[in-house]
């Protein structure tokens, strides 16, 4: 079983995105991990070729610095491959992504709640300059928004009928 994951990236960091960009890799396996003949790839097919071993558990960044890859502010995928070529793991947003918006999976984001969410996030911190782009609030307000949801759902379901509405239900049958 393939160990390595692709933990997250910043595609768009606050000043110069030269400077702030980065992805990151997990180790999750539970022994050394050989980074020989693995590499990153990008949407372009640009390549960074990893070297070195993690230790399990471990988490490395590697930042533009060291890899050259430009990581699209729009409509970004990393890959990344094993020492085989076979894509083991991949992160992507569609969109444009906000400032300091540090792409991740554990949300589960499918491409519709992206761009169900993603693009009016953008949009409403780019509409305040006294707002700071916070990733971890706007993922809160998010997740918070979900859980709303869902225990609206549930809620309505569990509660009983009146009896005009039971009424209402038989007349409709007629
Ligand atoms: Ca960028």
């Amino acid at each position: 079983m393939d160990s390595l994951e692709l933990l997250e990236f910043l595609p768009n960091p606050a000043g110069n995105d030269k400077e702030g960009e980065y992805f990151s890799i997990i180790n999750n396996a539970n022994q050394n991990q050989s980074l020989a003949g693995w590499r990153v790839q990008d949407a372009s097919g640009k390549a960074f070729w990893l070297w070195g071993s993690m230790d399990s558990g471990e988490v490395r960044q590697f930042t533009y610095q060291q890899t050259k890859i430009t990581l699209n502010n729009q409509n970004e995928t990393l890959t990344l491959f094993n020492q085989s070529s076979e894509a083991v793991d991949e992160l992507s947003f569609t969109g444009t992504v906000s400032e300091g918006r540090v792409i991740k999976k554990n949300l589960e984001l499918t491409p519709e709640l992206i761009q169900e969410y993603f693009d009016p996030l953008a949009l409403r911190a780019s509409a305040s300059d006294t707002i700071n782009p916070n990733h971890g609030t706007i993922s809160l307000w998010f997740f918070t928004s979900l859980i709303f949801a869902l225990l609206a759902t549930i809620v309505l379901k569990l509660i009983p009928k009146t009896e005009a509405e039971k009424l209402q239900d038989e007349y409709s049958n007629f």
